[in-house]
């Protein structure tokens, strides 16, 4: 019988080493590794993300939590694309031109692929050409951090690349950072703002309903 409250436990707890050793002992048990994936890790994961959004833990709880979820995802990965198993969606995110904040956009990062999500780090100072690549790469969702209110234009001329390219219709944008509101969202043409990695999960999962 698979441990999976004790993975969820132990990824909460960010424990690596127990996390990579029960999901171990769950493949070799013949769990689906799928089951594994949802009922082990992701449901940990989605605990640290409640929390995070309540402020119950902080960012550095986050980042231990997500290494050892990275330790479960190392030994399910390739037995998941044996499997075929589909992501839940395609997510590329990257902080925008001009803006070499990262940390926020790591722990957006870090919530998605935690939520089932296939991700895609663009990085730092991404210039708008590189949205449209990631559109063009098959991105679902194209995310953009900015942490800077000299930046938060940069968000603007990425969307109208988007448009200029016409792939606009192929993809759902999403945009966030501390300086940023639903208000600058909804006038730049954004399809969602999130104001914290956890919510972006739920913007993320609404955005693709309505897709
Ligand atoms: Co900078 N910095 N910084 N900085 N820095 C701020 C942002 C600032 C508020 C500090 C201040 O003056 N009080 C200020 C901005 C002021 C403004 O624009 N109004 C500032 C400035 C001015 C600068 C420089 C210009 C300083 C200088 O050189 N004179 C410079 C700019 C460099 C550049 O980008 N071109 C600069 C540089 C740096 C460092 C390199 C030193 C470092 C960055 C290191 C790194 O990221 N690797 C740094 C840091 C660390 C900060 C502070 C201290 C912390 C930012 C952070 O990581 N927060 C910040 C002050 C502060 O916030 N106290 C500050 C934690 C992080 C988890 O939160 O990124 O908001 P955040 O992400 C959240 C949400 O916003 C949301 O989810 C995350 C998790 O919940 N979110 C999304 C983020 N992206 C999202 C995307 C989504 C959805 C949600 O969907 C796509």
């Amino acid at each position: 019988m698979a441990d999976f409250a004790g993975i969820a436990d132990a990824l909460m707890k960010g424990k690596a080493p127990e996390v990579k050793e029960l999901v171990d002992a769950a493949v070799k048990e013949g769990v689906p590794p799928g089951e594994i994936l949802s009922e082990g890790l992701i449901a940990g994961m989605s605990v640290i993300g409640v929390r995070f959004k309540n402020n119950e833990v902080y960012v550095p709880e986050v980042l231990i939590a997500a290494r050892a979820m990275h330790a479960g995802m190392d030994v399910l990965k390739p037995l998941l694309a044996e499997a075929g198993i589909e992501p839940k969606g395609v997510f590329a995110l990257g902080t925008v031109k001009g803006d070499l904040h990262d940390i926020g956009k790591n722990l957006v990062l870090m919530m998605m692929e935690g939520a089932g999500y296939e991700v895609n780090d663009l990085g730092v100072d991404v210039a708008p050409e590189k949205f449209v690549d990631a559109v063009n790469d098959g991105a679902q969702i194209i995310g953009m951090s900015a942490l800077l209110t000299t930046t938060m234009p940069a968000m603007k001329t990425a969307i109208e690349t988007i448009n200029a390219a016409g792939v606009r219709d192929k993809v759902k944008i999403m945009v966030g950072g501390a300086p940023l509101t639903q208000a600058f969202a909804d006038e730049i043409g954004a399809d969602g703002f999130a104001p914290d990695a956890a919510s972006a999960v739920d913007t993320a999962d609404e955005l693709l309903t309505k897709a």
